[in-house]
This record gives C-alpha cells, structure tokens and sequence, in this order.
C-alpha cells in the first residue's frame, strides 16, 4: 500500500465517506488514487470552499469534515476556511499537498509553509516524513479534531510521500504528552456552583455553542426549569436551547434581544456553559453582568477567566459537569426563583421584535425571516453568511433545534454561508437547507453553483439583496457620519440570470408572501435553487454600540426599562406571536 492509498484507507476508516477539494500538482498521486477508491469526493470550485463545505459537514452532523487542496495557492486558499472553524471550534481536517521532501525549504514550485502558517489556526498539525506514519496520524488527527474543544487539523503532505510503499498499514494512535481533555469537572468546584445558585435569586443561564458540540441541550432544559432561570445564547449557542420556550430570551450581545442583554445586567448569578465570552457577546467587559456571580463551565481551560472574572470556574465537558452539578441542586427544594422568571417573561413581552410589514416594498427584512420561518420545518438547517443577513437571523429567526443554525461566528466570515450549506446538505441530506447570505457575501463564493449543479445538491440559496455592503454600509451610516466610503455595490449582476448561466433554478421575489411560496416551492423542487430577494437597505436594529454595555441600546424598539427592585410580579408569562 502506498501512501495516498494509506490516507483513503485512514479517512475510511475514521467513517470518512466523502470528501471536498481540488486536485493539483502535488496531489497528483493522490488523486489518481481516490479516481479507484470507495472515499467520495465533491469538486468544489474554489478551495475555500471546500474548507467551509467541510466545516459546514461537520457542525450539522458533529462528525469530521474533510478538505483536500494541493500546494502553494491551493493550500493557502484554505486557510480562511481552516481559521474560520479553529474560531468556532468545527472538527475539520484539512489534507494539503506538498512538495517533495527534498524539496521543502527550498522555495520550490508552489511551496508554502502550511506547517508554520496553520500553526495557531489549528489544534495541531502534522508533517509525515514517512508514510508509514499516515494512518497513526490521521487516528489522532480525528481524535484531537474531535475531543475536548473540537478544532481543526491539517495534515501536510509531500508528494513523495503520497507514493512511498508503507512497510505495513498500522492505525495506532500517537503519543500526544499533554493533550488529555478533561471532561469530568473538580468536585469541589461543582460544589461551589451549587452553593452560588441556592444563593441565587436571579439566576441567568448563557448557553454556548460548547452546549450544542456536547450534546447538552436537554441538561440546559432542566437545569433552566430546576433553578427558574431563564436562558439566552451566544451566536454560536443559537439551537441549544429551543427559542420557542417562554424561558428562551434569544440571543445575547451587540446584535441580541433587549430582554436578554438586559435581563444578564439585573441577573445576580449567571450560569454560563460552553461559551468564551466573545466581546460580540459581552459588550464593554466592565459592564457585563456587573451584578453576577459568575459560574463558567467549559472544557477549555484556556477559556477560564480569559475574557472574563469568574467566580466558580468549571474546567469540564457540558453535559459532563451539568450532570455532576444537578443532583446537588435537587437536594435543595427552597430553590424559588419564580418571581424572577414570571419578571422577565413579562419583560420579553414588551419588547417583541415587530416581524410583519406586510405592505412595505422594498420588503423589510423581518418580513422576509418570518416568512422564512414560515417556509421550513425544525428540522430545516440554516445556514448564514457574515453582515446583516446574519444578524437578522440571528435575531430574528427562532431556531428550536441544535446543529440547526449554522454561522461564522468569531472569524465572521463573508462567503462562509453558501459552501457550509453545501456541506450541510452533503452530510445531511434528509433536511431542507436553507442558506440566507447577503449579496456581496454571496459574490465571494458564487462560482460554487456548479458545484450544487453537478452533484445535485438542492439547497436553497436567499440572497438578501440590498445593494450595499450592509453591516459596514449600517456602521458608516451610524458611527461614521454617514460617510459611505465604497460599500454601495452599485450595479450587482442580476442573480437571477447569473444563477441561470449555472443551470441553477432560480426567482426573484420582491413582494410581502412572495419568499414565503417561492421557498416552499423550491424545498418542494428537490432542486438548488437560488432566490434573489430584493430588501430594503436597512439597518439591523436594535444594537449595542461598540464599547458599550449591553443596556445602552439604540433603534427602536425602545422599552423604558424596569427595575426588577421590589416590584411584585403579577402576570404569568405571555406567549407572544411573532416573537
Ligand atoms: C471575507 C470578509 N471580508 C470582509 C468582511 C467585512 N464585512 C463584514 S460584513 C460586510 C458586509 C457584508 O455585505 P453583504 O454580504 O452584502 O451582506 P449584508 O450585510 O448586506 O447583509 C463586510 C464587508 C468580512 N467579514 N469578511
């Protein structure tokens, strides 16, 4: 067996069946082994894309996502990709060719040094000098991808190793000194946590996206309903936690719900679970949550008081220390935060987002996610691109279910949306999905219609279709005097047509009802499709200014707020439409 025979086999075996990427020069050998292999392989067209269809594989099904690229430009054109799930903690590996091995180092034809480049945007990286060392490194490749805090892996592949015979395939996994997550949290720590919530009266839950990787969701359920804590969530924690429960305040941070960002400066304990503090979320770190104990569970220790003073640190997986944690609570039946919670139920509802503008055209971009909404199931992935197409959804679209909502949340890539769907559909393609971008994010990536053409992968793309670089076009217009330096689009090519050119169905739609039926017909299709939907330049809103604390909210929606303080609490939650 060679070595790019070794790789297959390796991928295979790690239950790898299909892989993205783009063949060239220094993959030669092993792309003429995948043309008799069983491993699948989806030409993409450029090879970011193939990194964000592997990162987009890998957060709907939570297994590997694989990336092939060759050397030089292919490797590097990766590395957006690579750096854009290290950010949110997607379990890919991404295989680089390379140049010979007496070559390296000597600047020859499409040589880069992956290695030293993928450094700190990986959790680890491998070289084989020899192929017999390929099927170990891709066991542990898989392994560290996938355990404790899940991140890419890139293996760096010289040609000649890709032909080299292996004496014998042996799949052992390699010493790594130092890499042993700990799941299991200290004792005496979960101890502490609990001794906090008891004392608790206003206890807030923040769910991340470390909830949605270990599978806690139900545990954030019942801890929610044990200690009567309502619960918000990152970017990257939207799904963890239903937002169609009365307890769920949406999101939390610069593009959050008012309910939750004020509700997390009245909380006087904040239990926060798998998520890094990111200053998106946060806002002005002397600001947040200045009234809380903070609890902090993650399995990174690194994340521990990095961004923010915690009280009780948890190093441990969520589900893991979740379990550990709620025996200790059930002992206790005084816990009552009942007041509390009926408190900011009724808060939520005085501060429902309006989602219907059902006679504006150009459409309001609520408008089009509540017919969104209406157009898909649960169990319907979405995924978004990066600029005001995300941060509507985010804040608007109620996702129920986890690994259903799928963004670029710390890189905030451009381009990301489209490919991950792709992804997405590859690995799960018993549901719908759905990829809401914005124009210019969509122009970034657009030649990968072919990709969804040839392979017949029917995903649906909503371009969101403003004209404008919108997040940036809303900063200037709001932090920079109005002054639009070079984010007007201006003539943007008819998507329409330009889908067409691909062979790809496609419609514009410009009306209120219209997204909703051109949606639901293009699921029904079974075909790619791409809708153009023509939106108002508008602004995402309400939003907390950057270096502001997460109360200093500005856009409509403006709810004098109310103290908590000694106010009774007489109305019970109401459910509110269109929330
Ligand atoms: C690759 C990349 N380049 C630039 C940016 C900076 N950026 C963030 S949002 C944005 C505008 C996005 O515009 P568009 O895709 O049209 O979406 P909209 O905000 O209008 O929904 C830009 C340029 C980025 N996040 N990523």
């Amino acid at each position: 067996m060679k070595g790019g025979q070794a790789i297959i086999k390796s991928l295979i075996d790690q239950g790898a069946d299909i892989v993205f990427g783009y063949p060239g020069g220094q993959l030669l050998p092993l792309y003429d082994m995948i043309y008799d292999s069983d491993l699948k392989h989806i030409l993409v067209r450029h090879e970011q894309c193939a990194a964000h269809a592997a990162d987009g594989y890998a957060r709907a099904s939570g297994k590997v996502g694989v990336c092939i690229a060759t050397s030089g430009p292919g490797a590097t054109n990766l590395i957006t990709g690579i750096a854009t799930a290290n950010m949110d903690s997607a379990p890919v590996m991404a295989i680089a060719g390379q140049v010979p091995t007496h070559l390296i180092g000597n600047d020859a034809f499409q040589e880069v040094d992956m290695i030293g480049i993928t450094i700190p945007i990986t959790k680890h990286n491998f070289q084989p000098s020899d192929a017999n060392e390929i099927p170990g490194m891709i066991k542990s490749g898989f392994e560290i991808a996938l355990s404790g805090r899940p991140g890419p892996v890139v293996i760096d592949l010289p040609k000649d190793i890709q032909e080299q015979e292996l004496d014998e395939y042996r799949s052992e996994s390699l010493e790594l000194p130092g890499y042993k997550p700990n799941l299991k949290g200290h004792p005496l720590q979960i101890k502490k946590a609990a001794q906090a919530i008891k004392k608790a009266k206003k206890p807030v839950i923040l769910s991340g996206g470390g909830v949605i990787i270990s599978g806690a969701s139900p545990e954030i359920k019942e801890l929610s309903e044990l200690i009567n804590a309502p619960v918000t969530t990152t970017l990257l924690g939207k799904g963890s936690f239903s937002e169609d429960e009365p307890a769920s305040m949406g999101m939390l941070g610069m593009h959050g719900r008012k309910v939750a960002n004020i509700t997390v400066d009245e909380c006087d304990c904040l239990v926060a679970v798998g998520c890094r503090f990111s200053d998106r979320t946060t806002g002005n770190i002397a600001e947040f949550a200045k009234n809380a104990r903070i609890i902090h569970i993650d399995v990174d220790p690194a994340e521990i008081g990095k961004n923010v003073e915690v009280a009780v640190p948890i190093v441990g997986d969520a589900k893991t220390v979740l379990q550990q944690l709620m025996p200790l609570l059930k002992k206790n039946e005084a816990i009552d935060n009942k007041k509390w919670f009926n408190h900011v139920c009724e808060f939520k509802t005085s501060c429902i987002p309006r989602l219907s503008f059902e006679n504006d055209v150009p459409l309001k971009p609520q408008q089009v996610i509540k017919e969104i909404m209406n157009a898909v199931d649960n169990e319907t992935i979405l995924t978004t691109d990066v600029g005001q197409n995300q941060m509507w959804m985010a804040h608007f679209y109620r996702t129920q279910k986890p690994r259903k909502f799928i963004s670029s949340g710390g890189l905030g890539t451009m381009g990301f949306g489209f490919p991950s769907a792709i992804g997405a559909k590859v690995a799960l393609p018993e549901n719908d999905v759905v990829s809401v971008c914005g124009d210019g994010g969509f122009l970034m990536v657009c030649q990968d219609l072919a990709t969804v053409k040839e392979y017949d992968i029917p995903v649906v793309v909503c371009v969101l279709d403003n004209r404008f670089l919108g997040m940036v076009a809303q900063w200037q217009k709001l932090f920079y005097d109005e002054r639009m330096s070079h984010t007007h689009l201006g003539k943007v090519p008819d998507f329409v047509k330009l889908a067409e050119a691909f062979g790809v169905r496609a419609e514009r739609v410009e009306k209120p009802g219209e997204t909703q039926e051109a949606l639901k017909n293009a699921i029904k299709s079974g075909e790619p499709t791409l809708l153009d939907i023509i939106i108002d330049p508008d602004e995402i809103l309400p939003m907390v200014p950057p270096g502001c604390g997460l109360t200093e909210i500005i856009g409509e929606y403006k709810v004098e707020r109310e103290r908590p303080g000694e106010v009774t609490y007489k109305n019970p939650a109401k459910k509110a439409e269109g929330d």
